[in-house]
């Protein structure tokens, strides 16, 4: 595990409500119970469950809602997730998360945005590489000391992007509301759009003409695909060929042959996808086929906090499971940088990262 942890790596599948800590999400629950808005008795062990069906995560994410959909939560949570990836090495974090509006609160989804951003710069423990209201447009800050192999010897740094979620409960205009602002906040850190949410809800010809405005506008694409039995979904969504696709559990032979022709990156969730029980096994997870496919793909935690996990141990999980040794792992850990959606300049930076770190591994 401590090996896992020491070494970068890049996290491209993480959304921010599913990757607060336990601690934290109690500590909120108890505020609220106190003050009345919930009995906190009724919500703790549905905190602390680990066992989660993928309905029951669902329930689960509208109680986390009610916990933290307030502009002063949303700051801290979003710290406290980045400072989390950023201590086990992660170099390289798009978080995604849904604006919310929640009118009780004075909330938009700009609002509700500009407290994730703020909560990003709020980050102490490590130099986030993250653009700034205040410089010019389409500007980076990249200027900041390269991690010396994360041994702790220089301050650490991380880049932190961020990625718009379309929840399939929206309508078309509210996932339209969602893309325009990620356009409008482009400059400000967002790369790109994901579609996520409850796979049995809503219907793919609703998010498409959003999703449409956003690649024509240049917005990067990612999809949860496939996580239920939805042959015609899963190939419209294939047909679409977004940048990338999150889970891909259900996939039939005609799905993996196109996402093979398309040479669509895969997002691999293996703790979620064995909780949910969306993949019965380690031992049948597609992830196996796909390594040995040399298709391009990326591990990743899903959601941190609800599944109990962190990426050194998604690292750990797969090692172990399909007897991958460390030069193996280090070397699907630098792959991902190759479908992050940043350019070149990022990369490169990125690459010499890992280059360092190479140069100390046994
Ligand atoms: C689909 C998921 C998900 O956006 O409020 N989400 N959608 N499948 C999953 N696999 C288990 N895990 C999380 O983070 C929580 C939201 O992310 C999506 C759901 O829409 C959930 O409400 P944010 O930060």
């Amino acid at each position: 595990m401590e090996w896992f942890a020491s070494i970068p790596k890049v996290e491209l599948h993480a959304h921010l409500n599913g990757s607060i800590r336990d601690s934290t999400l109690l500590e909120l629950a108890k505020d609220l119970g106190e003050k009345g808005v919930i009995v906190f008795s009724d919500v703790e062990h549905v905190i602390l469950k680990n066992d989660r069906s993928l309905t029951e995560v669902f329930k689960l994410f509208d109680l986390i809602h009610i916990i933290t959909t307030d502009h002063a939560t949303v700051k801290r949570i979003t710290k406290e997730v980045i400072e989390d990836f950023a201590s086990e090495n992660v170099v390289y974090l798009e978080l995604r998360t849904t604006p919310k509006r929640n009118d009780s609160k004075g909330m938009t989804k700009r609002s509700y945005m500009e407290a994730v951003m703020e909560g990003v710069r709020n980050v102490s423990t490590v130099d986030v590489v993250f653009p700034h209201n205040n410089v010019d447009a389409g500007s980076h800050i990249i200027s900041v000391p390269v991690n010396d192999m994360c041994n702790g010897t220089a301050r650490k740094k991380i880049y932190v992007r961020l990625l718009l979620s379309i929840d399939r409960r929206e309508s078309t205009a509210a996932a339209m509301e969602t893309v325009k602002l990620a356009l409008e906040m482009r400059d400000l850190g967002v790369v790109g759009i994901d579609l996520s949410g409850n796979p049995v809800v809503g219907e793919w010809i609703t998010f498409l003409p959003a999703l449409k405005f956003a690649r024509e506008h240049g917005l990067d694409i990612t999809l949860h695909c496939g996580e239920v039995p939805n042959p015609k979904e899963i190939q419209a969504m294939l047909d679409f060929i977004p940048q990338r696709v999150g889970h891909a559990c259900y996939f039939g032979e005609d799905d993996w042959k196109k996402l093979k022709s398309y040479n669509i990156p895969v997002e691999i969730c293996l703790t979620s996808n064995i909780t949910t029980a969306s993949v019965s096994s380690l031992d049948v997870h597609h992830f196996a086929d796909l390594y040995k496919a040399k298709h391009p793909l990326v591990l990743c935690t899903d959601d941190s906090g609800v599944f109990s996990t962190s990426l050194s141990k998604e690292y750990n999980l797969a090692a172990a499971a399909y007897g991958l040794g460390k030069r193996e792992m280090f070397e699907l850990a630098r792959n991902a940088i190759e479908f992050l959606f940043e350019n070149d300049e990022v990369k490169q930076d990125l690459r010499s990262i890992f280059d360092l770190a190479a140069k100390k591994l046994d």
